[in-house]
């Protein structure tokens, strides 16, 4: 090993790039590092290039099948690219393209040719991961139901497996050889996913890396490399069979607790050495790295994972890993989004919004901001892309005080040095001081020189540089963090940030002989033996000139304002790529400059000063197409105005006044019930690993090609029986009734954990009838298991798994229902997973232009008085104003006394599970497009109450979760949305 870590030495000591797919000699050979190529994406030791030239990966993870709305997704990517961040890490997901073996459907929110274009658009690189497993919370990890009856062992090299996924893996290759880059923004694709589990319990997992792999390869994944996941840095794949080209690992040391928001675990300080003997010649990629958490059923909600994996977390986690050696990071998640239709596996529950940046209905969270600071930094600083560790510790030589812990990096042929700062301890959160001893130009100097301290807040870290080249300017030192740097009309601006009342002082050579300070008083300036001293604290914004330089010195919180678009369609978003700053909106998209206009598209809250730092060409400005007001800013630099558009909270009909319509959705309960044109169960083996433990048919609904949602069984028996032994398995929280000729038996419920419910069943001595008795049994499934460990967990049954009358004899026939026509649904714009096997569901009553006019006249907030299922329809119109972004929900007022479970249905969109005694969402957002903002929209909710005394919705309102005059794409009205016209007739 030593000898590889040798050559890893010497490889980024002459730092030459490797192009991937060229090895051709073994791992630890010369050759091996000499690879060369003409393609577009190499890499070496130190970090990825792009066009040769080196490039931070700042990345965040994107399901855009969790936001059906593809005129969204550029929303969400603009967001992204303004906090910095240059790449979108995306899982493609098997189970929802191919619903039906042999049946791919790769259009609407299943489009990859149309994210890639979106993502083109915006100028943002995308990792592709297609799996075919992805784990990701979705039911089966996206692998598809069908795939639970097959007899080979997913994730393995066994033929039914691997030709399984042969047409998936091909026209995902197909599709994404056009988009690779330059040709498109896809600059990796990923094989598999954490397949280290399996090469511990699944000795096959290499053979079927490498056989992926080949398919990858020979169906166009050519030019871009091949990356792994591994769970941990311990090598798999990074060499041997199945190796991949870039080898890239995943981190989630923040923890799940989010119930303890406040509790911040301890750095991990694996990372180098790991990473060194893992995988010597590539540089560190972190290809998930925690970007928030899942929250299970009975959690304590999305908020909690927002705080617990907030801005202190990025700020000191983020930057530790920049102090590790990272070039490469992917937040999972970045934007989580929404497990609509029956896309959750059984762990969580509708909202997906992982505590993101971008929160689930698309605002802005306070680490977006955190995030911002950190990834314009990271480009602003091609040193660092070069740089090694120099050395780190607590207290000396670096920091005076021994309760900082500094990391060194620096090298690489040039000057710069990096100081990763942060305390000894995440339980710390009080502030220290301390001076740094940092190399610079003019030989170690101990910072700040001229009075005053570099304080870290409690949870605070700081990367402070010296010798920092901005432009032709440099930076000697800064004891305030830099966020970015742009040079406008040969001028170098660079922007430093500290928390507001911390100390600055910062040195740049000048040969000026005067500096000016502008903007807040907070900070002088003055010119001293050819150095511009700039010292004082931070508040709001100085402005402080000198020559042709700028420094522009802010506290945290004003900082947070500050973007920095820039004025040509780029991926590249490095300093030398112009731009412009943009001070004060909530989000700036975009900016370009014609002659002498600014264009700038963006978002606005409230009313909002802007000030803009442009080329001096630039004499007017327009915000989202219309143009403002500017006149020279105060700040002493750039034109100021103010942006007055209001977004109007729209007006929102109540629910509570609307009318509703009704219908039983239970009538399978009926003795007289047709059930004709039903399945027959008649099965007696399968290849199931987790056979039934009784009864002799097989009653598993993914055995006969229902794989979502709920199920619907009748069973026909004759004679005594006095009861019957019942086994059911859903994942966690599922629930079931059962009906004897028409009569409410009993119900009951999963909770976390729970694998099975087995209940015995007491028939009432006057339910049974001496001939034909009919046993109703209606039962939820949560999703379908993970298969993490390459177990087959994903397999676990569904439905019915085991049965045995009590009393003597057996079942005649057993008929079942899923979702309506199973495999063969006809909807293939909402996909396989949508919709369950409900009465409602099955009929086409929760489908928009379902007539329900010879419906009844009731209202869920009345409800229902027995058990049973019932489903309401009521139609609203709404009228949101053009150019307002308004994210809507749909809340329901917690019973948890009550038990009922419901579902709401929003234009035939599966937009909600809610289940009053569980939770814990309460609020269902409903992104733009299944809402119609401009018109009308139908709703159906279903209330099945499990217990005799009935059951109804508290309240349900409709909300708004913000009101944003907005420059993103226009949705044009809903997505498309198959009526029940379409569907059912
Ligand atoms: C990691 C998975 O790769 C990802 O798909 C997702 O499930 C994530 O976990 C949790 O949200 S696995 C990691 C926790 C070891």
């Amino acid at each position: 090993m030593k000898w590889l870590n040798l050559l890893a030495l010497l490889a980024s000591a002459v730092s030459i790039p490797v192009a991937f797919g060229q090895y051709t000699v073994p791992p630890g050979s010369p050759g091996y590092l000499l690879g060369s190529s003409t393609q577009a994406i190499q890499f070496d030791s130190h970090s990825l290039l792009i066009d040769g030239k080196r490039v931070f990966i700042w990345s965040g993870e994107f399901h855009p099948w969790r936001l059906p709305v593809p005129q969204l997704w550029s929303d969400v990517l603009q967001k992204m690219k303004g906090a910095g961040f240059n790449a979108v890490s995306i899982y493609i997901h098997w189970g929802l393209t191919e619903g039906k073996p042999g049946s791919l459907d790769w259009n609407y929110y299943r489009s990859i040719s149309q994210f890639y274009e979106v993502a083109k658009q915006v100028g943002i690189y995308v990792i592709a991961r297609p799996g075919p497993y992805i784990n990701a919370e979705t039911s089966g990890g996206g692998l598809p139901g069908w795939l639970t009856t097959i007899g080979a062992v997913a994730r393995t090299n066994q033929t039914g497996f691997v030709n399984a996924w042969q047409s998936y893996v091909k026209q995902f290759s197909e599709t994404t050889s056009k988009y690779q880059y330059p040709d498109g923004p896809v600059i990796f694709v990923q094989s598999e996913n954490e397949f280290y589990v399996s090469q511990a319990m699944n000795p096959t997992a290499s053979p079927a890396m490498a056989l992926l792999e080949t398919a990858f390869r020979q169906n166009g994944i050519s030019k871009v490399p091949l990356t792994c996941n591994d769970v941990w840095p311990s090598g798999n794949f990074a060499s041997g069979l199945g190796q991949v080209d870039i080898y890239g690992f995943d981190s989630y040391p923040g923890g799940f607790d989010c119930s303890n928001p406040s509790v911040m675990p301890e750095l991990p300080n694996y990372y180098v050495s790991a990473h060194a003997s893992a995988d010597p010649y590539g540089f560190m990629y972190l290809a998930e790295y925690q970007g928030g958490a899942f929250d299970p059923w009975q959690g304590p909600g999305y908020d909690g994972c927002e705080e617990l994996l907030g801005s202190d977390y990025s700020n000191v986690f983020y930057k530790n890993n920049v102090a590790s050696g990272a070039t490469a990071m992917s937040f999972y998640m970045t934007y989580g989004g929404t497990n609509w239709g029956n896309i959750a596996e059984p762990a969580v529950y509708t909202s997906y919004d992982y505590g993101a940046a971008i929160r689930e209905p698309r605002t802005l969270s306070a680490k977006y901001s955190e995030q911002k600071l950190q990834g314009l930094f990271y480009h602003s600083a091609p040193a660092l892309l070069t740089s090694s560790i120099l050395g780190s510790g607590a207290g000396a030589p670096f920091a005076s005080n021994a309760g900082v812990f500094t990391t060194k990096l620096g090298g690489g042929g040039n000057p710069t040095n990096f100081y990763v700062l942060r305390q000894m301890s995440n339980n710390i959160t009080t502030p220290i001081s301390t001076s740094l001893t940092i190399d610079t130009s003019v030989g170690s100097l101990k910072v700040p020189q001229f009075g005053g301290t570099i304080t870290l807040a409690g949870r605070e870290s700081k990367i402070l540089v010296s010798e920092y080249k901005f432009g032709n300017s440099v930076l000697r030192y800064s004891t305030a963090e830099v966020m970015t740097q742009t040079t406008i009309d040969g001028s170098d601006i660079v922007v430093l940030y500290v928390l507001a009342g911390q100390n600055v002082e910062a040195v740049v050579p000048s040969t000026a002989t005067a500096a000016t300070v502008t903007g807040s008083s907070s900070i002088k300036a003055k010119i001293s033996n050819s150095d511009a001293i700039i010292t004082g604290t931070a508040s709001g914004i100085s402005v402080v000139q000198f020559g042709k330089t700028t420094v522009i010195v802010a506290d945290k919180a004003t900082a947070f304002t500050f973007w920095n678009p820039r004025t040509v369609a780029s991926y590249d978003v490095s300093p030398t790529v112009p731009s412009v700053l943009v001070v004060g909106p909530y989000l700036v998209r975009n900016a370009s400059i014609s002659s002498t206009t600014l264009a700038l598209v963006g978002d606005t809250n409230g009313t909002t000063p802007l000030t803009v730092i442009a080329p001096a060409a630039v004499k007017s400005v327009t915000w989202n197409g219309e143009s403002v007001k500017v006149s020279k800013s105060n700040l002493g630099i750039g034109l100021s105005a103010s942006l007055t558009k209001n977004a109007k909270t729209p007006s929102l009909p109540k629910l509570k006044n609307a009318k509703w319509k009704s219908a039983d959705s239970l009538p399978e309960i009926a003795p007289s019930f047709d059930d004709s044109t039903w399945v027959t169960a008649n099965k007696t083996t399968t290849l199931n690993p987790f056979p039934p433990f009784s009864g002799k048919i097989v009653l598993f609904a993914d055995e006969y090609g229902f794989h979502s949602g709920s199920f619907v069984y009748r069973g026909y028996f004759t004679g005594k029986a006095t009861g019957i032994n019942l086994s059911l398995e859903g994942g966690n929280n599922f629930g079931y009734s059962a009906y004897l000729n028409g009569q409410f038996l009993s119900s009951n419920q999963g909770f976390f954990g729970a694998v099975q419910i087995n209940d015995t069943l007491t028939f009432p001595a006057n339910a049974v009838v001496s001939g034909k008795n009919v046993l109703t049994i209606v039962t939820d499934s949560s999703g379908l298991n993970e298969d993490w460990n390459s177990n087959d967990d994903f397999k676990h049954p569904r439905g019915i798994v085991g049965y045995k009358l009590v009393g003597g004899g057996d079942f005649d026939t057993w008929k079942l229902t899923g979702n309506f026509g199973g495999e063969s649904f006809p909807d293939n714009v909402r996909g396989p997973l949508n919709e369950g096997g409900f009465w409602a569901e099955r009929s086409g009553a929760v489908l928009p232009g379902f007539d329900d006019s010879k419906w009844q006249s009731a209202s869920p907030f009345t409800g229902i008085s027995k058990a049973g299922i019932q489903v309401y329809r009521t139609k609203f119109t709404l009228s949101v104003a053009n150019g307002v972004d308004a994210p809507l929900a749909f809340k329901f007022t917690a019973t948890p006394t009550s038990n009922y479970r419901s579902l709401l249905y929003v234009n035939g969109w599966q937009f909600g599970k809610f289940i009053s005694n569980f939770g814990p969402q309460t609020v269902f957002p409903v992104p733009e497009g299944i809402l119609n903002h401009k018109g009308e929209n139908e709703i159906a909710l279903t209330l099945w109450s499990l217990d005799a005394q009935g059951a109804k919705i508290a309240d349900l309102e409709l909300v708004a979760l913000g009101a944003f005059a907005s420059g993103k794409e226009v949705v044009s009205g809903l997505v498309t949305s198959p009526t029940f016209q379409q569907l059912r007739t």
